[in-house]
């Protein structure tokens, strides 16, 4: 893995980490070199918008932005950069992350986020998706993803359930 991050992962909260962290962990099993910060669009929004305006100058290609509740993270980022931002929405306390994924997936024409499921799902896919864009042009990381999908496909072939033929 080289040291350069490509992938960012922004956070609204620590409290987000729970949930994300299966993020981080499906970048590092493909060898995505990747950082993570905590950088809310409401409590530091200054920090946020400049972390999202140097992104693709410090050569990140891709940012992740999670938040709960009315997040709108992943899009205070996205307008902030040309880079790709991938949105997860956080299960949040009183609506169990409705609010979130409703938030982040209804972004007015012009400036795109690409939603991902509520909770962990959406974090494993959005590790996922970054890894299948930056296998456009890396044959490794192609190859990497093809056998992951392999091992899935034959785990679950593999599976019986007890008492049935
Ligand atoms: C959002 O508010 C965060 O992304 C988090 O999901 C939610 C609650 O944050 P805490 O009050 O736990 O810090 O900004």
């Amino acid at each position: 893995m080289s040291n350069q991050p490509l992938v960012g992962i922004v956070m609204g909260s620590d409290s987000d980490w729970p949930v994300l962290r299966v993020c981080a962990e499906t970048l590092k099993n493909f060898g995505v070199s990747h950082e993570a910060r905590i950088l809310s669009a409401h409590r530091t929004p200054d920090a946020a918008l400049e972390y999202a305006s140097t992104a693709r100058q410090r050569g990140l290609r891709i940012l992740i932005g999670a938040a709960g509740g009315a997040a709108h993270l992943a899009g205070v980022l996205a307008a902030k950069t040309e880079l790709p931002v991938l949105a997860v929405p956080m299960p949040s306390k009183h609506l169990q992350g409705l609010d979130s994924l409703l938030s982040m997936v209804q972004m007015p024409g012009g400036v795109p986020v690409a939603t991902f499921a509520i909770g962990e799902a959406g974090a494993i896919n959005a590790a996922l998706f970054s890894v299948a864009m930056l296998a456009l042009g890396d044959a490794e990381l192609a190859d990497k993803l093809r056998d992951f999908r392999a091992q899935q496909t034959a785990k679950v072939l593999a599976k019986t359930l007890p008492g049935l033929p």
